[in-house]
């Protein structure tokens, strides 16, 4: 590579925001402190993972959390690493976080934000070097509220963003600011610390024939369910008598982040065990339905409702999903005789 190669005029994060505040969605310069401290959170928590091995941090911390999962001791760091960043924002009033039982209000008077996160979504699989991440759904506080749950209890498609990070490989970054916006993709440059433009307007495949599902659960399945899953593994005609394959990571950002890139369906149904599926609304189902909507996909639960439509009770309520492509969702909708 010669010199001359160097791209010196490159997008980065908090250019992309300035560039564009006229389009975000109540934005004036204060969204930009809220994004700024995603970032950070987003580097800090991504060199945190990286260290961890080398450090060993890995294990179980004996605790558990709110969903009575294991939880471990990157689980707690992340957390608290992402907390302290929203705190440290100035403009965050609000924060659900998996990992909490309750809502945290902190005290600053006039902040205007409510952030909900699963600070390391996928970490049962972080002893095995797979890709985890980070998901994040923005509110805006209700005019005239002075910071309670009301502001969080709202159907999806009152989000003013949502994003997500996914520590892999490099660590990458996928975020929609609403409003018809489209969904921009940003890689960290670990040198520069900046999260850089390399897919603008991310459009997810209109179809591709690979499904996303944790067959192992196919036993405690409904009927249409297991019906469904079975007939994408017979020859399809609209793919030239191929069936669907199967491609399961078992962490909800990267399997998202694949169908994102190639295509496909991803569903986490209800099942006997969990019979309101597995996934978290408000910062699981609802800032990836935003995401998925916004790059031309689509996003419903088994019933064939829409995700962003759906209202929580709780702020840990879960809701089942299928999303991606909007031709593979499609075919769910219609076996279940919602289209
Ligand atoms: P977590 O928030 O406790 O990490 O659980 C969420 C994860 C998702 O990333 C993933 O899609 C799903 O759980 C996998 O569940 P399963 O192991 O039941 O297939
Ligand atoms: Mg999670």
């Amino acid at each position: 590579d010669s010199l001359e190669d160097i791209d010196t005029d490159i997008i980065t994060l908090p250019r992309y925001i300035t560039e564009n505040q006229q389009n975000i969605k109540d934005a004036r310069g204060d969204f930009t402190l809220v994004l700024n401290a995603l970032g950070f959170a987003f580097k800090f928590i991504s060199q945190t993972i990286r260290k961890a091995e080398l450090i060993n941090l890995v294990g179980i911390t004996g605790n558990t959390n709110s969903t009575g999962d294991q939880q471990k001791k990157l689980d707690v760091l992340g957390d608290e690493i992402f907390i302290n960043a929203m705190k440290g924002s100035g403009i965050v009033k609000l924060l659900v976080s998996e990992e909490q039982d309750d809502l945290i209000v902190f005290k600053h008077n006039d902040a205007k934000y409510a952030v909900c996160c699963d600070p390391i979504d996928g970490s049962s699989n972080l002893d095995a070097g797979v890709s985890v991440g980070t998901i994040v759904s923005i509110f805006k506080i209700l005019p005239g509220s002075t910071g309670n749950v009301r502001d969080i209890l709202r159907a999806g498609t009152e989000m003013v963003a949502s994003c997500y990070a996914m520590y892999g490989a490099s660590t990458h970054l996928l975020i929609s600011m609403g409003n018809g916006n489209g969904v921009q993709g940003f890689t960290l440059d670990n040198n520069l610390g900046e999260f850089i433009l390399v897919y603008p307007d991310l459009r997810i495949p209109p179809q591709r024939s690979i499904y996303s599902i944790n067959e192992g659960n196919t036993y405690y399945w409904s009927d249409p369910i297991k019906q469904f899953v079975a007939q994408l593994k017979e020859p399809q005609q609209h793919i030239d008598g191929k069936p669907y394959s199967a491609r399961y990571i078992g962490s909800m950002v990267a399997d998202i982040h694949r169908t994102f890139l190639y295509g496909g369906l991803f569903a986490y149904p209800a099942d006997a065990k969990n019979p309101n599926g597995k996934l978290r609304l408000l910062y699981e189902a609802f800032p990836m339905a935003m995401l998925i909507e916004q790059a031309g996909g689509k996003a419903v639960n088994d019933r064939g409702e829409r995700i962003l439509d759906l209202k929580p009770e709780h702020i840990h309520d879960k809701s089942s999903v299928w999303m991606g492509s909007t031709e593979d969702v499609d075919a769910y909708l219609r076996h279940i005789g919602k289209l």
